[in-house]
């Protein structure tokens, strides 16, 4: 049987609801393996297989595999205070797993790889907007791990790889029960629930929000690419950010927030939090030369949508 399929690892999370559903309305065939841990499930697709499993045990990887042409990694414990509390687990999941994952498939004839990488790599940056030739210097084991698995995968010379460097990915379908969900996220809903909002530090922090819906077309156009063009495509080996481009600090945010709802929001100060950045911007202009990828949701149309 032909390999047409797209895995997705994590495809019930966030970022892989999106995509899936994407990709689905391509025409694409999908395999979706989540261990449900964060995600959900997706209602039953004619072309979607959903496996529910973890993509560190290999019974499950190989069953995943089958009949895949292409590969999309975004399973991961994707919360920085969790792997924070559990390197081991961050090592397993983010590290092994992902690098384990990448050697099997191109094993099982995957000729594409895109992994989502992240912006806490570069740690705490030296410039602005930080393009993918600053420093890699990760605070933590989160941007250590996904690092070492980024690296092992843009080694390879076997299949058509990429990892995108997402920065803070926003837009509805965000959990936002959980304190380590997006700041965007959490004041949405709280507002929504005529809560006040809480800020850590002053306000003043900035950040690079980019919306889920730029991120998906940015995996799209990658995967596509490597798929026609190989190891000859402009993104093959590279590292790319994936950002708008466009920081707001948290106090531009709220009175963003404020506008979109017609009220004044309700603002409590707290300490900073340990191991906040101050400030994060990208830029994302290789992924521009190379695809002519740039993010396009306006801001403020990105949160009336996440508050209607
Ligand atoms: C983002 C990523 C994280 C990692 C990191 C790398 C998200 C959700 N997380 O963390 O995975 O890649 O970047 O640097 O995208 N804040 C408040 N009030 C709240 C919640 C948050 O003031 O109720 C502040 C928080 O202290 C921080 C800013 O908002 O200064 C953004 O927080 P975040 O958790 O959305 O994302 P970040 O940048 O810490």
């Amino acid at each position: 049987m032909a390999k047409n399929r797209i895995l997705i690892t994590g495809g019930g999370g966030f970022i892989g609801r999106h995509l899936v559903k994407l990709l689905l309305s391509k025409g694409r065939k999908v395999t979706v393996i989540d261990d449900l841990s964060t995600g959900n499930m997706i209602d039953a697709e004619p072309n979607m297989r959903f496996i529910v499993g973890d993509v560190s045990d290999p019974s499950f990887r190989s069953e995943a595999l089958e009949d895949c042409c292409a590969l999309v990694h975004l399973a991961a414990i994707a919360s920085v205070p969790r792997c924070e509390e559990d390197p081991p687990l961050s090592e397993r999941v983010n590290r092994r797993a992902a690098i384990s994952l990448f050697d099997e498939a191109a094993k099982a004839g995957v000729s594409v790889i895109v992994h989502a990488s992240t912006s806490a790599l570069y740690g705490v940056p030296e410039f602005l907007p930080i393009s993918e030739s600053h420093p890699i210097a990760p605070i933590g084991v989160y941007g250590r791990d996904k690092h070492l698995a980024e690296t092992a995968l843009l080694g390879r010379k076997d299949v058509g790889v990429c990892a995108l460097r997402l920065f803070n990915v926003y837009g509805v379908g965000q959990p936002s029960d959980s304190p380590y969900s997006g700041v965007l996220t959490i004041f949405s809903e709280r507002l929504r629930n005529q809560e006040s909002l809480t800020v850590f530090g002053d306000g003043k922090q900035t950040r690079d929000f980019v919306h889920v819906s730029d991120v998906i077309q940015a995996f799209t156009m990658v995967l596509e690419s490597l798929e026609q063009q190989g190891t000859g495509s402009p993104v093959h080996a590279q590292a790319l950010n994936v950002c708008s481009g466009q920081t707001r600090t948290l106090l531009e945010t709220i009175e963003a927030f404020g506008d979109a709802i017609g009220v004044d929001p309700v603002v409590i100060f707290n300490p900073p939090r340990e191991g906040d950045i101050l400030h994060s911007s990208g830029t994302s202009e290789t992924l521009w030369k190379a695809l002519g990828w740039s993010a396009q949701m306006d801001f403020k149309d990105g949160l009336r949508s996440l508050v209607s």
